[in-house]
C-alpha cells in the first residue's frame, strides 16, 4: 500500500448561460459568464500546486446537452496542462452532459480516461512512481434521465488496493433536487468501496465518513439558491487507508443572502445608510471575489409603507448597481457587491400578539393565514392557496408557471398578502374610530 492524493471535483456547469440576472452592464456580465471557466483554471492551478497524482470528476463537466464548443475547447485547455503535469483525469458525464449530447467531438489527451454507459473499473497509479494506489470504478448516463438505482449495478470491490466510486446520483432522495439514479447510503456502503465520489447535489455534503460519501457542490455558485464558499476537495489517504479531506474553494463569485431588517428605522433614508454599512462588511469579507447578493427586508416599522410602494426599491437597487458597476471599472470585481433583488418579507407595526387573540375579523383572518403557512397545508387541496389561484390555473401558461413555482415562493405571496390585508383592514379601524363610527 503506498500514500496517494487525489481532487474530487463534480458539477462544473462550464459555460453556464447565467439567464435571468438582470441589470448588469456588459463588463459584469461577461465577468458572471466567465466564472465557470475561471473556476476551472483554479481547479487545474490547485491540481499542480498541490501536487495530487490525479483527480476525478463526478459529472456534469458541461451545463447543458447542448454543449458549446467554448466549453468543450476549455475543458481541452485544462486537460491539456494537467497532461503536461502527467496529472491523469477520471470523468463521468450526468444528466446535464450525457453521452448522448450534441457536441462536437473534441478529443480529449490521452491521461483522461471517460467512463461509459456501463460500469468499469480502472487502476490509478502515482505520479512518483507509478505504482498503482487505487481502483476507480465509473459509468456515465447514457441519455439525460437515469431513472434506475444504478449504484446497485456497480461492481463489489475487491481486497486490492483503495475503492473510489465515481457516481452521479441523487443519494438518499433529496428533494431539491431531480431524482435521477436514486440510492440510498446502504447501497453504497455494500459495495465495499472507500471513498464514494458523487455528483449531481450542488451543495457540499459529507454524507458519511465510514465509507466515506461525498458531495464536493458545484465549483461555481450560479445562483441565489447556490450560496457559500464552491470549491472541490482534496483527498489524501495514507499507507493504512486513512483518509483525510480538505476543501478549497475555487469560486471568484459568491452569492449570499443578507438580512437587512426596518425595525427601529424611522426612515428610509435610515435604513438604506444601515444597508449601506451592512454591503460594506459583505464587501470586506470578500475582496477577492465579487458578491451577489438579494437582500432580505424583514422587520416591522413604518418603513414598510413606503417601501411597499415598489419604485422606491427600484431607485434604490439601480443606484446602487450603477455605482458598483463604475467601482468595478476602476479596481475591478474584487470587493464589488452587486444586489440580485430585494426580497420584501417586512411589514408595517402591527401588535400581531394582540391582533392573534383578538375576536375580530382582522384576528381570524391572521389566525387563518398562519394556519396556512406551513408546507404540508399550502399543498393540501383543501388549503387556501389551491382555492385562490384555482381561477389562475385554468389559464394554460399561468398554469405551467405556477406549477413550476417553488413553495417557498408561494409562501412570500402567503405572507405579503397577509401583511397587505392587515394593514388595510387596521387602517380601516383606525380610520372608523376617528371618524366616530
Ligand atoms: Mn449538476
Amino acid at each position: 500500500m503506498a500514500s496517494f492524493r487525489f481532487i474530487h471535483a463534480a458539477d462544473l456547469h462550464l459555460d453556464s448561460p447565467f439567464i435571468g440576472l438582470r441589470g448588469l452592464d456588459d463588463g459584469m456580465r461577461s465577468f458572471i459568464q466567465d466564472s465557470t471557466f475561471r473556476a476551472l483554471e483554479r481547479l487545474v492551478r490547485l491540481a499542480v500546486s498541490e501536487q495530487v497524482d490525479f483527480m476525478v470528476i463526478s459529472g456534469d463537466i458541461y451545463d447543458s446537452s447542448n454543449i458549446s464548443l467554448r466549453a468543450q475547447l476549455r475543458f481541452l485547455d485544462a486537460m491539456e496542462s494537467l497532461a503536461r503535469e502527467g496529472i491523469a483525469v477520471y470523468v463521468i458525464h450526468g444528466n446535464h452532459d450525457p453521452l448522448d449530447s450534441a457536441k462536437l467531438a473534441v478529443k480529449l489527451p490521452p491521461n483522461v480516461q471517460e467512463f461509459g454507459a456501463e460500469p468499469s473499473r480502472v487502476t490509478a497509479v502515482r505520479r512518483s512512481d507509478k505504482r498503482e494506489v487505487a481502483q476507480i470504478t465509473g459509468m456515465s448516463y447514457p441519455t439525460s434521465k437515469v431513472t434506475d438505482n444504478i449504484a446497485l449495478t456497480y461492481p463489489q470491490a475487491t481486497r486490492e488496493l483503495y475503492h473510489i466510486g465515481l457516481l452521479h446520483a441523487n443519494v438518499d432522495g433529496d428533494a431539491q433536487h431531480e431524482t435521477y439514479a436514486p440510492c440510498t447510503r446502504k447501497d453504497l456502503s455494500q459495495a465495499g468501496y472507500h471513498y464514494w465520489a458523487l455528483g449531481h447535489i450542488h451543495t457540499r455534503r459529507m454524507l458519511q465518513e465510514s465509507p466515506y460519501i461525498v458531495y464536493p457542490g458545484n465549483i461555481q455558485g450560479r445562483h441565489i439558491k447556490e450560496t457559500g464558499p464552491k470549491g472541490c476537495y482534496v483527498v489524501d489517504v495514507d499507507e493504512g487507508y486513512n483518509t483525510v479531506l480538505s476543501f478549497h474553494e475555487l469560486d471568484s463569485m459568491r452569492w449570499s443572502l443578507v438580512q437587512a431588517p426596518i425595525d427601529g428605522c424611522g426612515s428610509v433614508d435610515e435604513w438604506r445608510q444601515y444597508l449601506e454599512r451592512t454591503l460594506g462588511q459583505v464587501a470586506e469579507e470578500n475582496r477577492e471575489k465579487l458578491s451577489l447578493v438579494r437582500v432580505m427586508i424583514t422587520g416591522r416599522s413604518p418603513v414598510h409603507r413606503q417601501l411597499e410602494n415598489g419604485y422606491v426599491l427600484d431607485e434604490l437597487l439601480s443606484e446602487m448597481r450603477r455605482r458598483e458597476a463604475a467601482k468595478a471599472k476602476t479596481q475591478g470585481y474584487g470587493g464589488c457587491v452587486w444586489i440580485e433583488g430585494f426580497a420584501l418579507q417586512s411589514g408595517d407595526v402591527l401588535d400581531l400578539d394582540r391582533l392573534l387573540a383578538e375576536d375580530s375579523f382582522a384576528g381570524e383572518l391572521l389566525r387563518l393565514a398562519r394556519k396556512e403557512q406551513s408546507e404540508q397545508r399550502l399543498l393540501a387541496d383543501d388549503g387556501i392557496v389551491p382555492y385562490a389561484l384555482a381561477p389562475l390555473m385554468e389559464h394554460a401558461e399561468i398554469r405551467a408557471l405556477l406549477e413550476r413555482m417553488p413553495a417557498e415562493e408561494l409562501l412570500d405571496w402567503l405572507r405579503r398578502a397577509e401583511e397587505l390585508t392587515l394593514t388595510l383592514l387596521t387602517q380601516e379601524s383606525k380610520r372608523g374610530e376617528g371618524a366616530g363610527i
